[in-house]
């Protein structure tokens, strides 16, 4: 995350949020605070509002989308504001955001009751395979799903390479690849879209390591070290494939796994 930040606080909203039906109908005021996290330095040299995010122009978007949608909860609010603004001003590399209701209906003395959410666009590389079909279609299937998602940006597409099938099972040549996407999806919801691209390409979940229409899988996201029941990220079998790391390498030799600390270019002369 870039270490500039441009603060808003406490920017007073009269919303319609809340869980009670009154709330509902007569409404009360909230105030959001936020921090955008973005490279400010060249407006900092140049004095250009061009190079920077018009910070009223932010506050409009908060006011509206406050007005414009009513939610039960203020979790609401801040992740699908997060969202917004992430989605709206892609020069943000991340957003740390607070809305305050100090006015909510708890019979009690108090100071204000507030939920914060801090999100950013991660780096996430995604290998993508076939070898059944129009191997290239299907590859070139995956690239515009992930250019055309309005959660995630298309940076690099490596070139599509010819390889052996790895892993014991006797089967066709695959088409393999690699691309370089940005995202404000979090790693669970990115698996769910990855698997929502293998099945528009009609890929049925048959047999382990077997023949296969599109497969798109994680590598990294950011620099986080994932491990549950559905996704482990970096993927644990990543450096012993050459298919991996060859288109890997054409687009991000230096991108260093967070779980060795080698970079992907080391991988792969290891690995040769
Ligand atoms: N994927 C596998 C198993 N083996 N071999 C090649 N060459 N390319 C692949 O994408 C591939 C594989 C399981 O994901
Ligand atoms: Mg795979
Ligand atoms: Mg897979």
């Amino acid at each position: 995350m870039y270490k500039d930040v441009i603060s808003i606080r406490d920017l007073e909203i009269y919303a319609y949020h809340g869980v009670l039906e009154e709330e509902k109908w007569r409404g009360q005021y909230f105030y959001v605070s936020c921090d955008l996290f973005c490279d400010i330095s060249r407006a900092g040299l140049t004095d250009d509002l061009g190079a920077t995010v018009n910070y009223a122009e932010v506050c409009e978007y908060i006011v509206s989308f406050m007005t414009d949608n009513t939610f039960d909860l203020i979790e609401s609010c801040a992740e699908q504001l997060a969202r917004g603004i992430l989605r709206n001003y892609r020069e943000l590399a991340g957003v740390k955001l607070t809305v305050r209701k100090p006015y909510a209906p708890i019979p009690h003395k108090f100071g204000d009751v507030s939920v914060t959410v801090e999100r950013k666009r991660q780096q996430v590389f995604i290998a993508l395979g076939s070898n059944m079909g129009d191997r290239k279609a299907y590859l070139d299937s995956a690239v515009e799903a992930l250019k055309n998602n309005e959660d995630t940006e298309l940076l690099k597409v490596s070139p599509f390479i010819e390889t052996k099938p790895y892993g014991g099972v006797e089967q066709d040549d695959f088409l393999n690849g690699v691309v370089e996407i940005e995202t404000i999806l979090s790693p669970d919801e990115l698996l769910g879209l990855c698997h929502e691209i293998e099945s528009a390409a009609d890929r049925k979940r048959e047999i382990h390591w077997g023949p296969r229409t599109l497969d798109v899988d994680i590598l990294f996201y950011g620099d986080e070290i994932i491990g549950t029941d559905v996704l482990a990220v970096p993927h644990p079998d990543m450096a012993n494939r050459d298919f991996v790391l060859g288109p890997l390498a054409e687009i991000a030799p230096y991108k260093r796994c967070p779980a060795t600390g080698k970079t992907v270019a080391q991988m792969l002369a290891a690995l040769k």
